[in-house]
């Protein structure tokens, strides 16, 4: 298998090589290969770890392990992606990863890719209090409001989360933009939690987010 074929970091990935993952990651980049295609593959990794472990091929111990390899990979390739716009573009956004689920993976990639386009962008981390989302809202005043979910038990927290800040915002003149993001979503829970917009997928998110605002 040579070193630029498709199916190369997916596998490194699932097979756990974290050395074998990096080395070609840098390899494929010094051939001129796109990161954006780079780290989708990775992320296609992830989901089969991620598929492994739920069928009891693979322990927690994995899902620690692939996340390791995956945040490595990914410092070298997002500063690839990103494209700093000018700073009158400059907009602000609240991002959190909703209370009870403690993955931040995916929203730290968002956040990076809001920031290159921009953004002021308050992270009040993972495993966030509704509470707390709502009153940084308040405060801060952002643009967009964007919410990490990956875990289907989260979905509850996620409405709970979102229907408080609109309680919360309910005299503000425009509505606030709510993008949520993660692996389980789609319409119907975009749909039941009262979001405005949902990815799977940061760089589509962001063009969600870009096509609110307007
Ligand atoms: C790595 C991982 C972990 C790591 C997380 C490390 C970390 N620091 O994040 C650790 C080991 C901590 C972990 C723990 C657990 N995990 Co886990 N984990 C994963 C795994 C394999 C990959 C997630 C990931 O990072 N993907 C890569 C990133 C880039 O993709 P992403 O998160 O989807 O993010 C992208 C988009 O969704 C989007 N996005 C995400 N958020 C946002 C936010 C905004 C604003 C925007 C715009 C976009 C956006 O942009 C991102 C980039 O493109 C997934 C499998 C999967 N298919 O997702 C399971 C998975 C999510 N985990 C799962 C489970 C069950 C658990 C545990 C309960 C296991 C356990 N028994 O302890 C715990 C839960 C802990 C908790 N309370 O949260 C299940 C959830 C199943 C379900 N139905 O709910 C999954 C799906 C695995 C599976 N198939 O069973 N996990």
């Amino acid at each position: 298998m040579t070193p630029s074929s498709a199916a190369d970091l997916t596998g490194l990935i699932v097979g756990m090589d974290q050395r074998g993952s990096l080395s070609a990651v840098r390899e494929r980049l010094a051939t001129g290969e796109d990161p954006r295609r780079l780290l989708e593959e990775c992320r296609a990794g992830m989901e089969q770890v991620g598929k492994m472990f739920e069928s009891g091929e693979y322990f927690v111990s994995a899902l620690i392990m692939a996340g390791e390899i995956f945040r490595q990979a990914a410092d070298m390739l997002l500063p690839l992606m990103t494209v700093t716009e000018s700073p009158q573009d400059a907009r602000k956004a609240v991002i959190a990863t909703v209370k009870g689920d403690i993955h931040d993976i995916g929203k730290n990639i968002a956040v990076t890719l809001l920031e290159a386009r921009g953004f002021t962008v308050v992270d009040l981390g993972v495993d966030v209090e509704p509470e707390r989302v709502a009153r940084t809202v308040v405060a801060e005043r952002p643009d967009v409001l964007g919410l990490s979910c990956l875990l289907t038990s989260g979905f509850e927290a996620l409405r709970e989360t979102i229907t408080l800040t609109r309680e919360h915002t309910a005299g503000w003149e425009q509505r606030l933009p709510v993008v949520i993001g993660g692996t389980a979503i789609d319409q119907r829970i975009a749909d039941h939690a009262d979001a405005d917009g949902w990815c799977t997928d940061a760089a589509d998110g962001i063009a969600v987010v870009q096509s609110l605002m307007e």
